[in-house]
């Protein structure tokens, strides 16, 4: 059945704004892209296929401005209806104008996102088919696709000590109630994801938490989603977000390494892998590329949330990311394995408080597409160049040689191993590593 077009095809929410195009490096036009040119081919794929782009609809749509100390700055004009579904209804307006104007292919939800507030689980899972038929509609007639789905565990009260991880079982019922609603609205919409962001799965004390229940029960409830997804038919990958703290002092999703221990111990390695985030790489400790080397070498990439952090407080402040070499080192280490396949790049970043106007968010997207787009034409040179990876394989060239070959022969044994040394005088010797000649050859090579 043909969706009804939208009663607000005649409003325009970003009348200042004409569809964002590429005008080239040259451009002095704030409102262009100087590098995103989505049709160029780069490392044999198209820019846009490469980077899969998403707006998220959180962060640009729902939030008004409010932080902790103050009220919302930003006065919406789709937050202006006093009633929920027309304030509902004209912000899916706004933002598929925002996701055509803007050109990139996909976007993101929660499924309190895109619904009006619900009092209760009847309601919410009422207002959430609404919304997706109301969005099946827009995909339609806009050819944007949903990069993925996923339900909010962690703003509701009722999920203040957790979702699925809650020591309550009704509210876990209610959580798996979203998480199977959600996932299910996520496949009629074709998303190539679904995401388990973990907001309140972990603990604020120990003092009051049973820490291998509440895992044990993580794993059984992560289980279940697989099984309801492979039931389903959904052919999208299942994605947990790695986060170690905030809101919750310790989370059990901590990051990548911490979640293939939670797939490992529960057996579904495989079954579900990793949406990195910048931000939350940063807030534990770890780099970018080291998040995404990680899930490389585990076999657990899946998605990212482009965002960055503030270098001095830490904070998860979700900001544009627009450090062109970070990123470069990322695809460095992504896009040798083969880069994206179901997962893409969602902004999840947003404007600061201070930048109120509509346009804003504009210039915050075009900034964050640019440095994107940037960095993946960076990469294409130092990957093209084979610098790195010579490098790689000369370091590691013994192990392909006779001593290499033996030490990792299934039938050695330690004693026979260690005796090596002395018996054959091997010494071992140093190599430079040259660290500092690998970076200039990163920062030659940017674009
Ligand atoms: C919060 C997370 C959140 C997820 C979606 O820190 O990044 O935005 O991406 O729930
Ligand atoms: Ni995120
Ligand atoms: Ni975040």
């Amino acid at each position: 059945m043909p969706h009804p077009s939208s009663s607000y095809d005649d409003v325009s929410f970003f009348p200042e704004v004409d569809p964002i195009i590429f005008k080239g490096p040259g451009s002095d036009d704030p409102l262009s892209y100087q590098y995103y040119d989505k049709g160029r081919t780069v490392l044999g794929r198209r820019m846009e296929d490469h980077l899969r782009m998403a707006v998220c609809y959180w962060h640009t749509f729902c939030w008004d401005g409010f932080d902790i100390f103050g009220a919302g700055t930003f006065s919406r004009a789709w937050h202006q209806p006093t009633d929920l579904v027309e304030a509902a209804d004209q912000k899916m307006a706004a933002a598929f104008e925002f996701f055509e104007k803007l050109g990139l292919p996909y976007y993101c939800f929660h499924d309190v996102d895109i619904t009006p507030p619900s009092p209760n689980p009847d309601d919410l899972a009422r207002n959430l088919v609404r919304a997706a038929d109301h969005l099946a509609g827009y995909q339609e007639r806009s050819g944007k696709k949903l990069l993925w789905g996923t339900a909010n565990l962690f703003s509701h009260p009722r999920y203040a000590a957790g979702g699925l991880t809650n020591p309550d079982p009704e509210v876990v019922a209610c959580a798996l109630r979203q998480v199977r609603d959600c996932l299910n609205a996520t496949h009629q919409l074709g998303g190539a994801n679904y995401v388990l962001w973990g907001g309140r799965e972990g603990y604020d004390t120990l003092l009051n938490t049973d820490l291998r229940r509440e895992r044990e029960h993580l794993g059984r409830f992560l289980s279940l989603v697989v099984e309801h997804k492979h039931k389903i038919g959904f052919k999208g990958k299942i994605l947990i977000e790695p986060k170690p703290h905030e809101p919750m002092y310790h989370q059990y999703d901590f990051d990548t390494a911490t979640i293939y221990g939670l797939l490992k111990q529960f057996d579904l390695c495989g079954e579900v892998h990793v949406n990195i985030e910048p931000n939350h790489a940063t807030l534990s400790g770890h780099s970018f590329a080291h998040e995404i080397a990680t899930a490389v070498s585990l076999d657990m990439m899946g998605s990212i949330d482009i965002n960055c952090g503030n270098a001095q407080n830490g904070w998860d402040t979700d900001q544009f990311n627009l450090d062109v070499r970070d990123i470069t080192l990322a695809l460095v280490e992504l896009l040798p394995s083969g880069g994206l396949d179901t997962g893409g790049f969602n902004f999840d970043a947003k404007v600061r408080r201070q930048s109120s106007h509509p346009t804003d968010l504009f210039y915050g997207h075009i900034g964050g597409v640019d440095a994107l787009a940037r960095a993946l034409l960076s990469a294409e040179k130092i990957i093209e160049a084979g610098v790195l990876e010579s490098f790689k394989a000369d370091r590691y060239s013994g192990w392909s040689q006779d001593l290499g070959a033996k030490l990792l022969h299934e039938a050695a044994d330690l004693d026979h191993l260690a005796d090596h040394a002395s018996a054959n005088g091997v010494n071992g010797s140093h190599h430079s590593g040259r660290q500092e000649y690998l970076e200039a050859f990163v920062n030659r090579n940017l674009v």
